[in-house]
């Protein structure tokens, strides 16, 4: 390479080095790459050369010509996302032109709620998990021994993507997924598990002052040796007396899903009109709450799970309906509504 552009180079090199303000880099800019810069004074000095080193000279300079474009362009980002980092730091840490008196927003009442019955659980050895809510049909479905075709299909319709898979119609569609992560702890250790798994679950139906097409429920699962219905009182009992703080009526009825046998239906009393009947109980005084069980022994197979050896629970609380009875919300809909008027009247009472 011709020593002229050689030592060019390096010196363009060195002189960006140096540089620290945009002003400075145009400069630079000019001095090099201008009408009568020193890279541009090399490309009119080659009309004095012979064709042959033409050729070589004017390919390594339009090299270099390209080389220092670049690097001003570069130093040119680099400089100024250091104003924009200088300017941001000379601001005040608080923006002086705020009103005085902003009001504060609040959590919504179903994680209010969600928080608790987790802490609760929590306190009581259960694992957190959280869940997709796009799933597949044997999730939601085939592993929950609802086969295509089964009439329980009819309580949960859903919507459908067009590649099959679904939005989750209840909790429980991660059942499967969460003994199969596990069983080996459970079958290798004797670790049992306990997991609950709080979620949004979605159904086509119309709404009214107690359904949402939208709305949380929170599923938990226990699985071990000697797991008995006794087992699932009381874990029901402990948590809605966590709660709800006080003493609640509720009444076991028997419910079928395919998922569990037995199978039970968990109502609570109606806080909303203590028990006389309004919209929000269906003018019943009972609102269902906490559908659970038994786990079937299909189910318990389909986890991975031998049932000849290990029995478990499973229940799928309302989460949405449980806020709706601790906040007073006499109607459903208004937790979706988005009115913060409504909305911001909830606090974290713990
Ligand atoms: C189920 O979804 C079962 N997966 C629950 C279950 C889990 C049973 C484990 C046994 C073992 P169900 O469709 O009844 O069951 O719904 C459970 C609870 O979700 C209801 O009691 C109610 O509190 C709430 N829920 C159901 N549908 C709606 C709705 N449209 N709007 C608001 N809450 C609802």
């Amino acid at each position: 390479m011709d020593e002229r552009i050689v030592s060019l180079k390096a010196q363009f090199e060195a002189d960006l080095s140096k540089i620290e303000n945009v002003a400075d880099l145009e400069g630079i800019r000019v001095s090099y790459l201008g009408k009568k810069g020193s890279i541009t004074d090399l490309l009119k000095g080659m009309k004095d050369l012979s064709n042959e080193e033409k050729k070589a000279f004017g390919q390594d300079v339009n090299i270099l010509k390209n080389e220092a474009t670049n690097r001003i362009a570069e130093k040119m980002q680099e400089l100024k996302e250091k104003e924009i980092e200088k300017e941001i730091n000379s601001m005040p840490s608080f923006d002086v032109s705020m009103p005085a008196s902003l009001d504060r927003g609040s959590y919504h009442p179903i994680t209010l709620v969600q928080r608790q019955c987790e802490a609760v659980f929590r306190s009581m050895g259960f694992n957190v998990e959280d869940y997709s809510e796009v799933v597949t049909d044997y999730e939601c479905f085939e592993a929950l021994n609802i086969p295509k075709h089964h009439p329980a299909r009819d309580m949960q319709d859903t919507y459908y993507l067009e590649n099959g898979q679904l939005l989750k119609s209840h909790t429980s569609a991660a059942q499967n997924a969460i003994y199969k992560k596990y069983k080996d702890a459970l079958i290798n250790d004797g670790t049992p598990i306990k997991a609950i798994f709080p979620g949004r679950c979605f159904r086509n139906e119309a709404t009214d002052a107690c359904h949402e097409n939208t709305f949380f429920q929170m599923e938990g699962v226990m699985v071990d040796k000697d797991i008995s219905i006794s087992n699932l009182i009381f874990f029901m009992k402990t948590m809605l007396s966590e709660v709800f703080r006080k003493d609640i009526n509720v009444r076991l009825r028997p419910g079928f899903f395919p998922f569990v046998e037995p199978g039970f239906e968990l109502d609570i009393s109606c806080l909303i009109c203590g028990g006389e009947g309004c919209p929000s109980c269906k003018h019943s005084g009972w609102l269902e709450l906490c559908p659970c069980g038994m786990i079937h022994p299909e189910v318990l197979k389909a986890g991975g799970i031998d049932p000849e050896e290990y029995t478990g629970f499973a229940f799928g609380l309302g989460l949405t309906r449980l806020a709706m009875m601790k906040y007073g919300v006499k109607d459903i809909r208004d937790l979706n509504g988005g009115s913060l008027k409504s909305l911001s009247q909830f606090t974290d009472d713990e």
